[in-house]
């Protein structure tokens, strides 16, 4: 029913929404060139092969074609704002300056969870801004803008500014407001347990996951870090966590590609994000290939969790 109200009425520009709710124009004009690469993205996921090219990204990891062709499509926007001073992504292993004079910085992960492609599972894109062209030394508290994209049955933008989170959906090519400000609830209902390997070497994770169990909690995990942070954003509650272990203290999620711009849009829907220890907002960014674990959700249950958790 809220649906179809909201596509019978005359779409709003997403520009002329971000404005009117504050955002920065050049910012705006920013965010706006993010969607639409999230939008040539949507278009090249459903034309290209879901193999492997035999390329590696900057983090040794094998390739598959559409991580390669998404990344091509965001360095094309990249290119042609002339607000971007510069842009640094998980496929790729340097910053790309493109601008001296450009106002803001963008990280991104193209095509989080490209493995998830061949079972034509959903996946995202994953993108933080920060300003100026230098982002070693600042903390994912200094984002000015986040945002993810997911190509799921339907094709979907979380974002923020700082100013709440909104949700817009693509509709015949056009990106309409779908709700206006996405809010936690109180509840705890949900888990999405990362890297359950851990429980061999971790029995604090293995004892938290067994009290989930226990607490007659809900399973929501799908493999895609997007998918799974999107449940707990729109359910209203939940926690997904990718822990590090002994001997891999610092798992596998990006700060500056993956878990900052999540942590900024969870803090902004009223949850929160922590390595463990620290607010992932507190992190700070020593290099662009830096990894932290993660535990992120509704704040309440972000902290219990934590707490249960050894350092
Ligand atoms: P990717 O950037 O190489 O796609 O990896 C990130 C993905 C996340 O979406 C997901 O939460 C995690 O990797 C799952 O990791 P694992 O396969 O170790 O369980
Ligand atoms: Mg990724």
């Amino acid at each position: 029913m809220e649906w179809r109200l909201v596509v019978n009425m005359t779409p709003l520009l997403m520009l002329n929404i971000l404005l009117e709710k504050g955002a920065p124009i050049e910012l705006a004009e920013l965010l706006v060139e993010l969607a639409d690469s999230v939008r040539e993205i949507s278009v090249a996921i459903v034309t290209t092969s879901t193999g492997k090219v035999g390329t590696k990204n900057a983090f040794g990891e094998e390739q598959a074609a559409m991580d390669v062709r998404a990344e091509e499509i965001l360095q094309a926007h990249m290119k042609t704002c002339p607000f971007v001073g510069a842009f640094s992504s998980e496929e790729l292993d340097h910053l790309e300056v493109v601008r001296d004079e450009g106002k803001y910085s963008v990280y991104y992960d193209p095509l989080d969870g490209s493995s998830l492609l061949d079972v034509n599972c959903s996946v995202g894109t994953i993108v933080g801004v920060y300003e100026g062209n230098e982002v070693i030394g600042q903390t994912p508290g200094d984002q000015v803008a986040a945002l993810y994209g997911q190509y799921g049955p339907r094709t979907t933008v979380m974002l923020t500014f700082g100013q709440g989170v909104m949700e817009f959906t693509l509709h015949e090519g056009a990106w309409v407001l779908s709700e206006a400000s996405v809010q936690l609830n109180e509840e705890k209902k949900y888990f999405a347990p990362g890297n359950l390997r851990a429980c061999g070497d971790r029995p604090d994770y293995y004892a938290l996951i067994q009290s989930y169990i226990e607490g007659k909690y809900t399973l929501r995990y799908s493999g895609g870090m997007v998918p799974d942070i999107n449940h707990i954003l729109k359910k209203g509650s939940g926690i997904f966590m990718y822990p590090g272990t002994p001997d891999n203290p610092d798992a596998k999620l990006r700060l500056l590609y993956e878990c900052g711009p999540m942590a900024f849009l969870m803090e902004q829907a009223g949850g929160a994000a922590s390595n463990g220890r620290i607010s992932i907002m507190d992190l700070k960014i020593e290099s662009l290939v830096q990894r932290t674990p993660i535990f992120i959700g509704g704040a309440a249950q972000v902290e219990d969790a934590v707490s249960r958790l050894k350092a």
